[in-house]
């Protein structure tokens, strides 16, 4: 066999491919369409083997619906903007455009490499100012009909770096770069409207049947519906302007449980308070500390302060509460207050505990008696029978929070409410690599948007990044501009778009890439909405949920008429890879090792190593291996097929370089193939099944049988199975002896399909294995093989044998084999002889073609 070189075969076919445009589509309402995404990459650098397995998963998907006939849209492009870009502009001197467009190409390239069936005519980058002019018009559209808006809110502020933070970029209550303890500082920021959709979108995850069932169950959780009552608690003495304070509670039927009321350190009566009191100020800079984020709020010691205030009990004005400012208390969650029942909340409990405030349980667990039942550490929260509650007693909860609500709304002292944990987006970033927020800021007239005639606002390129803080803003003319309503001198918004926006809607400007709008009606009614999507889980919740909003958004403003943007939702596992470590415990790379006997050593030195865990890949950890060593090394087939061959995608998958050697193997099987086909007489016809020899009827159904259970497998995800079967198949090739004229044809026929199939997952060596078997045109474009239904049929079928119900042995039996006969073979089986230890049985039940039972 001459000497295989994948790299010089898959560049071959590549620009074969190329050269036919084999993947350009355009809307053609002859045929059904199917739209296969992946979630766009960040130009980071490099690709690294996550986006491998995407990629190909992606690409089997847009394979196979394109054999079946799809007019199948199949976009790549780039989610460009974003923070690495400036810090590389930082810590190396790169403009981040050059930075981001020199990334592009590099990234282009290695996905190029891996033959992947994109139309790269629609190819964008969401930082080239042709993308997101278009989102800039979007945001003034969503101003116009009240979904976007200006207001101010607490952000996490690093003092050092003059920037605004994320949540997940305050570590320890630290900014993650400067090390500085975050501030909270209220900004004025703009907000789009998503929670105008919290229903809606809650409601129709119930019609995303075709999502994985934990997506759908993170998404629920976000958007966080509850019901419950807010509640009027009268202050005995409040300051000026404060008579009551308004809580939300989803547990109206533990009010006579209640023993304090908790505030937010950022309520309104707290601010007023805070003016003339240095403690209470000093407890809000506390607060503040933890930032804002939920998790470490729900993590810190619970801690408050007592304002020595007393709220009134809205059923008994008897009972008199003291009020409390404490740290768990959200501002921008219902109301800013809460009731306290630390009989029944564990937070509840832990700051009742911690001030020795009194615990009042009033729900009784079924099994238990109100003389034996107490709380101490625990606070129960399950389901019971209220008691304590005076005219509540006896009912369950859902029975006491009816009860409870029509009580409170009969002393016009609460209502029944719901709230939503999701909170309107804010969209403003004090970055530079982003999209400017077409707006501008004028003394007289407020904020003003960029008139359309104006429009894109450009980033200036002539920027520094020698000082901290938003470069937009010392830039020394950019933002100076007159207003376009009243003519003064105003300023430009510095503040740039948050990097989701841009990929809120670019699975639309695919559709229509080189439009002079941001997508034509035409091309969304026809394209719309994406039928497979396919990206990993850490998006479940964002960018999902902000894709769904900008569907409903951009609906309501005229764009386009559909609500989800994604029918069809995959969320691909990790790629993992054992880690190793040196004798000082520094992180060595997979390649730096390899195994001698049973023990691992570094190549280089023979020094010992010691292998630790398989987790995830990352550059941290060093368990990665680059995909551009793997592809150069083996082809992009091999990397194709191994990832689609060990493990459902949807779990994780383990790099093993035996795994890879084993694709590896196969490929070159496949090569062999080829190359034995050339030798033989190539034609392109049909076989017909009569007339074949047992064996060639063999061969025939296992080549029908492949392409029927490929199909099933790739519709539901089972991509290992496929790569299983491809083994079957050109095993079933190979073990086909018969010669003569015939036999070929039928070897050759059989060699055709298998490249049809194969095409899917290792479009290369497939694409040579149908040239060289007579095939017309190019594999990538031939049609899913038509099945014949007879030959599925099996005529052998498994059968288990039972002894007194429990299953000894199993039997290959003819189809339908007649009972007697069935009986008789079954009893023969030396593991049912030994069973009945030569006594005759009592009794044989046979069920046709299922099951043979023997009673012994
Ligand atoms: C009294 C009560 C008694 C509560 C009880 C719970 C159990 P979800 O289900 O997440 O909506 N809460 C309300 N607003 C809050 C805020 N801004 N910050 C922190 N906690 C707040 O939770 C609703 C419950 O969380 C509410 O019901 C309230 O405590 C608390 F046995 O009211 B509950
Ligand atoms: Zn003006």
């Amino acid at each position: 066999m001459a000497e295989f070189n994948p790299r010089a075969l898959e560049e071959k076919w590549q620009s074969r491919w190329d050269d036919a445009k084999s993947y350009k589509v355009d809307i053609d309402h002859n045929k059904p369409k199917y739209y296969v995404l992946e979630m766009l990459p960040y130009p980071s650098g490099r690709i690294h083997m996550g986006h491998v397995r995407n990629y190909t998963l992606g690409d089997m998907v847009a394979r196979f619906k394109r054999a079946k006939g799809f007019n199948v849209l199949h976009p790549m492009g780039w989610d460009a903007f974003g923070l690495p870009a400036e810090n590389a502009a930082l810590e190396r001197g790169l403009h981040p455009a050059g930075w981001t467009y020199e990334n592009i190409a590099t990234m282009r390239d290695q996905l190029k490499s891996m033959g992947l069936s994109y139309d790269w005519d629609r190819e964008i980058a969401t930082c080239d100012p042709d993308y997101y002019k278009f989102e800039q018009k979007m945001f003034l559209g969503f101003l116009d009909a009240g979904l976007a808006y200006r207001k101010e809110s607490w952000v996490n502020w690093d003092p050092v770096e003059h920037t605004v933070l994320a949540n997940e970029q305050v570590v320890d209550g630290c900014g993650w770069r400067s090390g500085a303890p975050v501030e909270r500082k209220k900004l004025s920021q703009w907000f789009l409207n998503i929670t105008r959709y919290a229903d809606d979108l809650l409601n129709a995850i119930e019609g995303l049947n075709r999502w994985p069932e934990r997506v759908r169950v993170m998404q629920h959780n976000w958007i966080g519906k509850s019901t419950g009552a807010s509640v009027q608690f009268e202050l005995a003495s409040g300051p000026d302007g404060f008579e009551n304070i308004e809580v939300f509670t989803t547990r109206p039927d533990t009010l006579f449980g209640a023993s304090f009321i908790a505030l937010s350190a950022h309520h309104p009566m707290i601010t007023q308070l805070a003016q003339h009191n240095p403690d209470i100020t000093a407890f809000i800079a506390e607060c503040d500390a933890l930032g804002t984020s939920e998790a470490a709020i729900e993590t810190a010691e619970k801690r408050g302060f007592d304002t020595g205030l007393k709220a009134v009990h809205p059923l008994d004005p008897s009972i008199e509460l003291p009020v409390y400012i404490a740290n768990f208390v959200l501002m921008d969650y219902g109301t800013g207050a809460i009731f306290g029942c630390p009989a029944h909340d564990q937070r509840d409990l832990d700051f009742a505990n911690k001030y020795d405030l009194s615990v009042t349980p009033v729900v009784l667990p079924d099994d238990a008696t109100a003389d034996d039942f107490a709380i101490t550490d625990t606070a129960y929260v399950g389901p019971g029978t209220l008691f304590n509650s005076r005219s509540w007693d006896g009912l369950d909860v859902e029975a006491g929070k009816k009860a409870a609500i029509e009580a409170l709304e009969a002393v016009s002292a609460g209502t029944g409410k719901t709230t939503f944990r999701l909170r309107d987006w804010g969209v403003s970033r004090q970055r530079y690599w982003g999209c400017p927020i077409p707006i501008i800021h004028c003394q007289t007239c407020g904020p003003v948007p960029v008139p359309e005639a104006d429009l894109p606002v450009t980033l200036p390129e002539d920027v520094s990044f020698d000082q901290p803080g938003n470069p937009l803003d010392r830039h020394p003319s950019w933002k100076h501009v007159d207003c376009p309503t009243c003519g003064t001198a105003a300023q430009r918004e510095t503040d740039t778009f948050d990097t989701f926006f841009e990929s809120s809607w670019y699975f639309l400007r695919y559709m229509d890439p080189k439009g002079e709008t941001a997508f034509s009606r035409e091309a969304a009614d026809y394209w719309g909405p994406v039928d497979q999507y396919i990206g990993g889980v850490e998006h479940a919740v964002l960018h999902l949920l902000y894709s769904r909003f900008f569907t409903r958004a951009l609906s309501e403003i005229g764009y386009l008429e559909c609500d989800e943007p994604f029918a069809g939702l995959m969320t691909q596992g990790m790629v993992c890879h054992q880690s190793f470590k040196d004798t000082d415990g520094q992180w060595l790379f997979p390649d730096e090792v390899e195994k001698r006997g049973d023990n691992w050593v570094v190549k280089e030195t023979g020094a010992a190593a010691t292998a630790g865990r398989i987790e995830k890949m990352s550059k941290s950890k060093r368990n990665v291996v680059d995909p551009e060593s793997i592809l150069q090394t083996y082809g992009a087939d091999t990397a194709r097929l191994f990832m689609m061959s060990d493990s459902p995608p949807e779990r994780d998958l383990e790099w093993t370089e035996s795994g890879v050697e084993g694709a590896h193997r196969f490929i070159k099987k496949i090569a062999g193939l080829a190359e034995k086909a050339a030798h033989l007489n190539a034609t392109d016809d049909d076989i017909a099944i009569e007339g074949l020899s047992a064996e060639g009827l063999k061969l025939m159904k296992l080549v029908h049988r492949s392409a029927h259970q490929m199909a099933q497998d790739i519709e539901r995800f089972a991509f290992n199975r496929c790569v299983a079967q491809m083994h079957v198949l050109a095993n079933g090739i190979t073990d086909y002896k018969e010669t003569g004229a015939r036999a070929d044809e039928l070897r050759l026929y059989a060699m055709r399909r298998l490249a049809i199939l194969l095409s899917m997952i290792a479009p290369h060596i497939s694409e040579e294995l149908w040239q060289a078997t007579g095939g017309q045109g190019l594999v990538v474009d031939a049609a899913w093989p038509n099945i014949n239904q007879a030959l599925l049929e099996d005529d052998e079928i498994e059968v288990g044998v039972q002894v007194n119900g429990k299953l000894r042995a199993r039997i290959q039996l003819p189809k339908d084999c007649p009972k007697d006969k069935a009986e008789a073979l079954a009893l023969a089986l030396p593991e049912i002889e030994k069973h009945l230890a030569g006594q005759a049985p009592k009794k044989v039940i046979v069920v046709l073609n299922r099951i043979i039972n023997v009673v012994g």
